[in-house]
């Protein structure tokens, strides 16, 4: 069997070692301009060239949970390719947008300025049936995001293309349920796959139906959310500010007036990070149940583009 490994930005070495250990007898390599053809793919947004000298691919895997760059590529017609299902990313992406919602609804945000000037004040508390959480997407991170806000008794509402039913979740679906799914949300979290129609998702007339002090918290990817859309609703007062982790360039451009902003908080797409271990186990999983013609999990549909 041959593994060969094309992930741009990724030390290469490590990933090796994984697989080797996993599948000893394997040929497992980086890619080069005209090696032999592989059985898997191990990718992350790989080029077109690539791509088209692989002849005989048994499956791809994305080493992302997000597979929009990979999709636009040519891909070969019926080959499998499998993104990462969870392996580490869901609880990282609880982490994350839990500690926004929390630093929001609790102005730590605030309580930091003052700290820095020296100053001791209070801040009213603040009801949390105030801030009812909207989360777009209740996929494998969406659905973990939505159970531990819950947990903090935060209302929470989710939407998703199909219904669902989570506990502690109101659930909408489908393009009858978007607009009941953002009249009754304060702050917007997006954890939807980009797709053509996810693309752009956020923008005027969508943050504009948020209630009134709207707060935006954007994981998935950048061109999710109109950039001028939501500047111009926080610079009129609708909306109160955004925590976001993805852009349309990374990294950021240093003149994006997101870095300035001062109701935007910028983080370098770090919510959730691949975990090296637990990603090498779960693809090493996946080519191994594949060699022995079972099915996979995390198989992604290219007409649906997630
Ligand atoms: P999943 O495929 O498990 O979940 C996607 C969810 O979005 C599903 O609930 C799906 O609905 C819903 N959805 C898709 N299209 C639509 C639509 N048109 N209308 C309404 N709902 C829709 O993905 P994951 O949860 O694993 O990941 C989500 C995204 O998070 C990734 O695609 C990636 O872009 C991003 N990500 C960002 C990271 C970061 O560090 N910032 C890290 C990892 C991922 P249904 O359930 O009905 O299919
Ligand atoms: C992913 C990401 O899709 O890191 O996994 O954004």
């Amino acid at each position: 069997m041959r593994i060969s490994f094309c992930c741009t930005d990724t030390k290469a070495q490590p990933w090796l070692e994984g697989l080797r250990a996993a599948f000893p007898g394997a040929d497992v390599a980086v890619w080069s301009a005209g090696a032999a053809p592989a059985d898997y793919a191990v990718v992350w947004a790989p080029p077109q060239q690539f791509i088209d000298e692989q002849l005989q691919l048994k499956g791809i895997f994305n080493i992302g949970a997000g597979v929009d760059a990979l999709l636009k590529l040519r891909l070969p017609p019926g080959v499998p390719v499998v993104r990462l299902d969870d392996a580490g990313m869901s609880v990282q992406m609880a982490e994350y947008v839990c500690h926004a919602v929390i630093r929001h609804f609790r102005e730590f945000d605030g309580y930091e300025a003052d700290a820095r000037q020296g100053k001791w004040s209070y801040r009213k508390p603040r009801l949390r049936t105030d801030f009812p959480v909207g989360v777009m997407g209740l996929g494998v991170l969406g659905e973990r995001v939505g159970r531990a806000l819950a947990q903090f008794d935060f209302p929470v509402i989710g939407w998703s293309r199909s219904a669902k039913a989570i506990e502690g979740v109101q659930c909408f679906s489908g393009q009858a349920g978007f607009n009941d799914f953002l009249a009754a949300s304060r702050i917007l979290v997006c954890l939807l796959p980009l797709t053509p129609d996810t693309d752009n998702i956020m923008c005027q007339g969508t943050l504009a139906r948020l209630k009134p002090g709207g707060y935006v918290i954007n994981v998935a990817r950048g061109s999710h959310l109109v950039d001028e859309d939501l500047i111009a609703l926080i610079d009129s007062g609708h909306l109160a500010g955004a925590t976001l982790d993805v852009f349309r360039t990374e990294p950021l451009p240093a003149a994006h007036p997101f870095w300035t902003h001062p109701n935007i908080t910028v983080t370098p797409h770090t919510s959730a990070r691949t975990l090296r271990e637990e990603s090498i186990a779960q693809i090493a999983g996946k080519i191994a149940a594949l060699q022995r013609g079972e099915a996979v999990a995390g198989v992604v549909d290219p007409a649906r583009g997630y």
